[in-house]
């Protein structure tokens, strides 16, 4: 057994008994009451699942087992003078909650090279789509393409133990992880750059490689993609992608089946396409202001307009945070550190201090502070990467890390399949006295 499989193993195998006891002497406590308010208002906030890798507090934002960003970015470990985290060391944290030493991470950076191979039948699946096809169309019908090499849909056809789940798991979620770079470079070459693409580097990392095959030698944007691929990877259980991971996954599909619906899942405005929405929103303001150094009034009309036209201003907003997005903040002091004088990072920095108060004023908005989607846009227009209609494929690859991690935990606990009640309109009607 590899060595972070071994560790998962002893964890989760513990874990697992600690569960059972606690189902069996507290299995009819309860957790919480769900108001009217939460069943017409999307479940916001219910707690109805267990997802250990990382967990989101509104005040103080995420912690990857209970680590927050700017701890990761010291502890984990880097590339030889390197500022940024390697994405491979929070997977390893999030896998089995312990923080991987430096030959750990090489270790697994050489394992996922190792298994990076891309079989032919999923390229030739992406190009029979028109190069017009969304990018996360592209990216979700091309995880879907490599459920021919699911080890767990192979194992469970010849019979396998409940107790043995977990280790096919381990195995599909190491491989698919391993070859999203690929695939998610190729779909970015065929679509933006006539199909030049770009041999992978197996000796490179897997963020540093992926931002190679990407197109963009710059040993910055190497670090950028770094540090985007370890804040994007997880955001507790509850968000839209991770939900329907473990949704979808909860029925016993493979890791291909469930992340590429958690990818369908990303795809939406509300959700990870945000981060494209945030940039073509910008760029609209730049192009209908006539100029990439707005003032501050001209930001202000502009953003009263999106609202006068019943749009929401994307990149603001969370469902579960009430502070600026750490994730913001973490790409913010990147932008500070890096490339301080860009004019849309200005931007940026300016709608930081007008929207806030633009939504506030509005009286409805729960959290009018900036999320992970109103940075990332900038940082990589600043690098030449404009292409934005590609952005939540950036995203769906790091979130990739999370929501395997999570599954694996789900079949190694033995997570139940999910299904929770719903009611008709008219029991509910009944229910509050309405004739
Ligand atoms: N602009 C304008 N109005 C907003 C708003 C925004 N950025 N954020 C919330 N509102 C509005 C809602 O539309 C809602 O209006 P109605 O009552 O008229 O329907 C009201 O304020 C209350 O909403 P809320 O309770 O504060 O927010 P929700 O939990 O319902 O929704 C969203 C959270 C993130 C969906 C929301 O803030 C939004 O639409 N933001 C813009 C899109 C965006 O940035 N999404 C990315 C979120 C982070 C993420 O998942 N990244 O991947």
């Amino acid at each position: 057994m590899d060595p972070l499989k071994e560790k998962f193993y002893q964890k989760s195998t513990a874990l697992k008994a600690e569960l059972k006891t606690i189902l069996k002497d507290h299995g009819e406590k309860k957790l919480d009451e769900v108001t009217v308010d939460q069943m017409i208002g999307g479940m916001r906030s219910v707690k109805s699942m267990i997802w250990d890798t990382s967990s989101l507090d509104p005040e103080e934002g995420i912690r990857f087992r209970g680590y927050n960003i700017p701890q990761l970015r010291e502890l984990l470990p880097r590339v030889p003078n390197g500022k940024e985290p390697l994405p491979e060391g929070l997977f390893w944290l999030m896998m089995v909650g312990e923080i991987p030493s430096t030959e750990d991470v090489r270790w697994l950076s050489a394992e996922w090279s190792r298994r990076s191979h891309v079989a032919q039948h999923v390229f030739d699946t992406l190009e029979a789509l028109p190069t017009d096809t969304h990018p996360m169309t592209q990216f979700s019908i091309a995880v879907l393409a490599m459920q021919a090499d699911s080890i767990f849909a192979q194992k469970y056809e010849e019979g396998m133990s409940k107790n043995d789940y977990w280790d096919p798991m381990y195995e599909d979620s190491m491989n698919m992880i391993a070859r999203l770079p690929r695939i998610a470079a190729y779909i970015y070459r065929r679509t933006f750059h006539n199909s030049n693409h770009i041999a992978p580097d197996l000796d490179m990392d897997w963020g540093g490689n992926y931002a190679k095959m990407l197109g963009y030698d710059n040993r910055d944007f190497y670090a950028l993609m770094r540090l985007y691929m370890t804040i994007h990877a997880d955001h507790e259980g509850g968000n839209a992608s991770a939900h329907t991971m473990h949704l979808v996954g909860s029925t016993l599909s493979d890791v291909y089946y469930s992340f590429s619906g958690a990818m369908n899942a990303l795809a939406g405005p509300l959700h990870g396409l945000a981060n494209q929405e945030v940039i073509k929103w910008i760029f609209e303001m730049i192009e209908e202001l006539g100029t990439n150094t707005p003032t501050k009034d001209q930001i202000r009309k502009y953003i009263n307009d999106t609202l006068a036209e019943g749009k929401v201003v994307p990149g603001y907003g969370h469902a579960v945070l009430r502070q600026p997005d750490p994730r913001f903040v973490a790409q913010k002091r990147f932008a500070e550190e890096n490339i301080k004088n860009d004019p849309i990072v200005q931007i940026v920095w300016d709608l930081f201090e007008i929207v806030p108060e633009v939504l506030g004023a509005l009286g409805k908005v729960k959290n009018p502070w900036p999320n992970v989607d109103a940075h990332s846009g900038a940082l990589l227009v600043h690098y030449g990467f404009k292409e934005y209609n590609y952005y939540t494929v950036l995203f769906g690859v790091s979130r990739a890390l999370g929501v395997c991690a999570g599954l694996c935990w789900d079949r190694a606990l033995g997570l139940s399949l999910e299904r929770p009640k719903s009611v008709t309109t008219d029991w509910l009607k009944k229910f509050v006295g309405m004739n």
